[in-house]
């Protein structure tokens, strides 16, 4: 079966769109973890960070970079960017994403 995400990439399945360009796509997330929840992929098909190559490094920043973006566009100040890299970490989607979370307080260590 195919990735979610790359289909919501292909807009075969709908999501809340906050971001585009030729190599991302951000979109909140179907079940939010703060008032503001936005995944930030890569349109590409990485699986993990476990799985990236070095041709993928110049992606996993822009990755970081939209999160700057969106904040900007946003007004927000105050953001955590999560990545879950294999399923005891909490990864439930194989294609690489980082959450972007705002609008409450964060605490630390994470759960
Ligand atoms: P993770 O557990 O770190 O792999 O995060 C996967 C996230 O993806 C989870 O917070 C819920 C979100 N998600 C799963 N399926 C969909 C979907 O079809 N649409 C949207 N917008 N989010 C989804």
């Amino acid at each position: 079966m195919e990735c979610i995400f790359c289909k919501i990439v292909k807009k075969e399945v709908k999501s809340k769109i906050i971001y585009e360009d030729e190599d991302i796509i951000a979109f909140n997330d179907l079940n939010p973890q703060a008032p503001t929840h936005i995944l930030i992929i890569p349109k590409k098909h990485i699986e993990s960070i476990i799985n990236c190559k070095e041709e993928d490094v110049e992606i996993l920043g822009k990755l970081a970079y939209t999160a700057k973006k969106i904040a900007e566009k946003l007004n927000i100040t105050d953001f955590r960017i999560v990545n879950n890299c294999g399923k005891k970490a909490g990864q439930s989607v194989f294609h690489i994403h980082y959450h972007f979370l705002a609008g409450r307080r964060m605490g630390w260590p994470p759960g």
